[in-house]
């Protein structure tokens, strides 16, 4: 039976999840993960990314996830020899909206690797931008008003593209790189987004960008899934000739290049593109259908939900993809996830034992005391000069801090994504804090639904190994339904099972109306504390 990769590419670390799928069994061969700060140490990363020293820039060397795709085929093969040279198709999931910017010379070596030298070794002087703009770069709001205003408003480019300017998407930060650094603009080539870039170095040619990730740059049609001509011409001179082709997100980008079948002796599997960590944690956590939403809580915390038709959020708080099924997706995200949660546990010294014990040891609700937990800027609400503020709540007080960051962000979550999924009885929770039972408890308490957990660590890299069987199966002539393709896999751990607790439930009705005045009062009032 084939084997299947899925690579995640995520802010912190590189992940593969190796699966063996066909008709006559589904097998979970291996997950496997290289940390970036410690096990590429020479690219000085703190938790994946370099904070800039201008306001809200953060930014991740696009060497680095070079260097970590070729350690991780390394290894793959070292551990798994057997099953890497059955492998049949190969696709990937990343951290969402950053950029890669390739010279002339990056884009034409894409095609000409050799197998004698380690990728970056070759690739060192491809790069017009050093630094990859990343999703938690919040310095582009000048760009995002100037792109919205040239197309005709904030209204305009949601209905066009699926959400109003977003600081982090990939338009409003080319437009940045233009202003700031016009020469490197004039010598990129080409821009790719981290899943493609990904992509395209697997194959060895020019990889496309595919429908689901190309959703959350502010530059494509969401209905027709091409390049919109009005947002990409008011976003920065020349950039349609910059720009990769849009592909459906299961449609094969090539081979796995000459580099890999020579370097590590791997067959010539199929290159799947790669799309997002979130569209992908879909269909790694099986929300094939409608109905139901999943919830990330990783580096950032993530709602994600599948949709049949295409529906906007007024205020422009989510935003909509294309999903790599075919259909579309709402999502929203959430900056201050797993790094706000750590800020807390260090704060108090606490290790996640002693954090879980704090949380179970206090009341739901927290004898409403209130956290708004912006440690840093936030993406949902809009808050661009971040600070923690407390309401009713001492900062020397241990486990009420503890509670009052969980409810924060459970409640936060809760109350902006009533407009993707009205109703939802179950969330399928996915990410590094849903190993956390008391932190699921809540989630249960606070959105009155059933919580699971998915049997996988990282189902982002589930996902994407998933689509990589379910494309092979297409391109042999043999399609399968996604019910057919995710069926075996994606299952929730059977004792992972939280349900709402009702008096809990009506403490949290009323405290989510307080938590929502008190983020509208604080949005109102710059001065915060820490
Ligand atoms: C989604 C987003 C984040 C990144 C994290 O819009 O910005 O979830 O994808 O990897």
């Amino acid at each position: 039976m084939p084997v299947y990769l899925g690579l995640d590419s995520s802010t912190q670390s590189l992940t593969a999840s190796l699966i063996r799928a066909g008709d006559e069994a589904r097998e979970a061969i291996a997950e496997y993960a290289l940390p970036f700060d410690r096990t590429f140490p020479q690219f000085a990363t703190t938790n994946g990314v370099i904070r800039g020293e201008a306001p809200g820039v953060v930014a991740a060397p696009p060497l680095l996830w070079v260097s970590a795709l070729d350690r991780m085929m390394a290894d793959l093969v070292a551990k798994w020899p057997a099953e890497m040279a059955e492998l049949a198709a190969v696709s990937g999931s990343a951290q969402q909206h950053g950029s890669v910017y390739l010279n002339a010379r990056g884009l034409s070596l894409l095609s000409s690797l050799t197998a004698a030298e380690p990728l970056a070794a070759q690739l060192g002087d491809s790069f017009s931008r050093s630094r990859s703009p990343v999703w938690m770069d919040s310095s582009t709001t000048l760009e995002c008003r100037e792109i919205e205003h040239a197309v005709g408003g904030s209204d305009v480019l949601a209905r066009r593209t699926g959400s109003r300017a977003f600081e982090r998407f990939t338009g409003p930060q080319i437009r940045a790189f233009a202003k700031r650094d016009p020469q490197g603009y004039r010598d990129t080539a080409r821009i790719h987004l981290v899943s493609s870039f990904m992509a395209a170095l697997l194959a060895g040619a020019d990889a496309p960008i595919e429908y689901g990730d190309g959703s959350g740059m502010n530059l494509m049609d969401v209905s027709t899934r091409t390049w919109w001509p009005d947002a990409v011409d008011a976003t920065a001179a020349g950039l349609a000739a910059k720009l990769p082709a849009i592909q459906p997100s299961w449609m094969a980008a090539g081979t796995l290049a000459a580099y890999w079948q020579q370097r590590y002796g791997l067959p010539a599997a199929r290159v799947i593109p790669w799309s997002g960590d979130n569209p992908c944690s879909l269909i790694g956590s099986g929300l094939v259908r409608e109905g139901r939403l999943a919830i990330s809580l990783g580096t950032s915390d993530t709602v994600c939900g599948m949709m049949r038709s295409l529906r906007l959020h007024d205020g422009g708080i989510g935003y909509v993809s294309a999903s790599p099924t075919g259909d579309y997706m709402g999502t929203t995200t959430f900056m201050n996830g797993s790094l706000a949660r750590e800020r807390v546990r260090d704060m108090y010294g606490l290790d996640w034992t002693l954090f879980s014990a704090a949380l179970a040891s206090t009341p739901a609700g927290n004898r409403g005391a209130l956290m708004l937990p912006w440690f840093d800027p936030e993406i949902t609400p809009h808050v661009s000069a971040p600070g923690v503020r407390r309401v009713r709540l001492d900062p020397s007080d241990v486990a009420g801090n503890v509670r009052a960051i969980v409810e924060a962000q459970m409640m936060a979550m809760a109350n902006h994504t009533r407009w993707m999924s009205p109703g939802t009885s179950v969330i399928h929770a996915t990410g590094g804090a849903s190993g956390n039972r008391a932190v699921l408890q809540v989630m249960a308490n606070v959105f009155n639904a059933d919580v699971v957990r998915s049997r996988t660590g990282n189902s982002a890299a589930l996902g994407a190994a998933l689509r990589a069987f379910h494309a092979d199966r297409l391109a042999a002539g043999s399609a399968m339904s996604w019910e057919e393709v995710i069926e075996g896999f994606v299952e929730p751990q059977p004792d992972w099972h939280f349900r709402p607790e009702p008096d809990a439930v009506r403490i949290y009705e009323d405290l989510r109306e307080k938590y929502a005045s008190a983020e509208t009062d604080a949005l109102e009032s710059p001065s915060a504390t820490t």
